[in-house]
């Protein structure tokens, strides 16, 4: 950074300034972890300028040494976190894996199922949004009336349209999935499973959430909503891993391999694999087994608080990081929520709700998450004034329409001041690192 900012002031600024924000912001976005210094240190080293295709020691360039050792570390590392017997670092997102798993294991107009959009399952789940519903035939299976996952749908239709991959995962679901159970459809079918633990890999890791990974054929996750890491995703199995892929023959590890890298990637981002070595490292650090306690306990707190000051949680509570907020009632759709909070301090993101009637850009609900809030010292304890905050930007939101509203400036100065105020009395680990500059004045304003 001391060179960056000798060299180009105006990027540094900007940067600097991110950095300010981030720490001086109550950010609750349910997919976001902040990464430790150690971790962006790696991410930002010259292993960065190593192109190297193919896999430790049989790759396509030459110079690949350490590469090959840090991806050997980082290989390790990631087994002995989820105590699997395969994994792969090299997918860029959770989404190039998934995809990387999907064409591995069927053939375009293959048969998927997995949790729908709506019901808070993930883009690369099946939705018609993206390839994953356009080059499969996807199927979808819901929440039953307590917005949970219906099981019993889950099994009928497994057992009507026979998929070859049975998708357990979420983006919006706070609730435990139970593995064994999507397991036992999956075989009932002959199906694969695949379990997607981006948003809950972290409390996987420390024991907080049941692991899948000798449930599910294959497991996937990105690295930095939960993990702490950097960009990037993974593919790990565990009991399964030797099993045979869709010839009869080709081992699912064998598969992956060629999978990632050449079928679906090519060069890997060796600065990112460091750095996802170095978050493997911390995560199973008794540290982090402490912060993802923090971050369950925290989210349950929050929960019950925002309900007794009389919002609608979805499901009536959490079991994991997620609080999903119904705003029906409130007058004001996702979109005014997210705005107003963000004037005053505070980030989270709408979000749509089950038989939600708004576009995906407006929404009737928004998601909170408390992992940032726990990696910051936040818990159960700090939860009241954390709702207090929530409640008091919601009710002094008055809404024009379904994207404008008004907040009384006064109010909103104020109600950022407090945001400020508790951030400042629990900032993040790097933010002391950055020169002071103008003070936060709240990127929407
Ligand atoms: N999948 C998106 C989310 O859940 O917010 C971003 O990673």
């Amino acid at each position: 950074m001391s060179a960056l900012r000798r060299g180009d002031p105006e990027l540094a600024a900007l940067l600097d300034a991110e950095v300010r924000d981030q720490n001086n912001t109550l950010a609750m976005v349910a997919s976001a972890s902040v990464a430790n210094p150690s971790v962006l240190a790696a991410a930002g080293s010259a292993l960065a300028n190593v192109t190297a295709e193919g896999y430790p020691g049989a790759r396509y360039h030459p110079g690949a040494a350490h590469f090959d050792e840090v991806e050997r570390l980082a290989v390790r590392r990631a087994r002995k976190l989820f105590a699997a017997q395969y994994a792969n670092v090299q997918p860029h997102s959770c989404s190039s894996a998934n995809l990387a798993v999907l064409a591995a294991l069927m053939p375009p107009g293959g048969t998927l199922l997995g949790l729908g959009l709506d019901s808070g399952g993930h883009l690369t789940h099946g939705s018609p949004a993206s390839v994953t519903g356009r080059h499969y035939r996807a199927v979808a299976y819901g929440l039953d009336a307590a917005g949970r996952i219906d099981y019993g749908q889950v099994a009928d239709l497994a057992a009507q349209h026979r998929p070859t991959v049975l998708i357990a995962g979420a983006s919006a679901y706070p609730r435990t999935l139970d593995f064994a159970r999507f397991r036992a459809i999956a075989d009932s079918v002959g199906a694969y499973l695949l379990a997607d633990i981006s948003h809950i890999a972290g409390l996987v890791a420390a024991g907080e959430h049941p692991s899948p990974i000798d449930h599910a054929h294959l497991t996937t996750t990105s690295t930095y909503k939960q993990l702490g890491g950097p960009r990037g995703g993974l593919i790990l199995s565990g009991r399964d891993h030797q099993a045979p892929g869709p010839d009869g023959r080709t081992p699912l590890s064998r598969l992956m391999q060629r999978a990632v890298f050449p079928q679906n990637q090519g060069t890997p981002a060796p600065a990112a694999i460091a750095a996802k070595a170095r978050a493997f490292a911390l995560a199973a650090e008794p540290a982090f087994a402490r912060t993802a306690h923090r971050t369950v306990t925290g989210a349950r707190a929050l929960a019950a608080e925002l309900e007794r000051l009389g919002h609608r949680v979805l499901t009536g509570g959490t079991d994991n990081h997620m609080v999903l907020l119904d705003l029906r009632e409130t007058g004001l759709t996702g979109v005014v929520a997210e705005r107003a909070l963000e004037q005053c301090g505070i980030l989270v993101n709408r979000n749509r709700i089950p038989d939600d009637t708004r576009p995906p850009l407006v929404t009737s609900g928004i998601r909170l998450g408390s992992n940032i809030l726990a990696q910051r010292g936040l818990g159960p304890e700090h939860m009241a004034q954390c709702a207090a905050l929530l409640h008091a930007v919601l009710t002094a939101t008055t809404p024009l329409s379904e994207t404008e509203f008004r907040i009384d400036p006064h109010r909103r100065a104020h109600l950022r001041d407090q945001v400020h105020a508790l951030c400042g009395r629990h900032p993040l680990p790097y933010a002391a690192a950055v020169p002071s500059g103008p003070p936060w004045t709240g990127a929407a304003l």
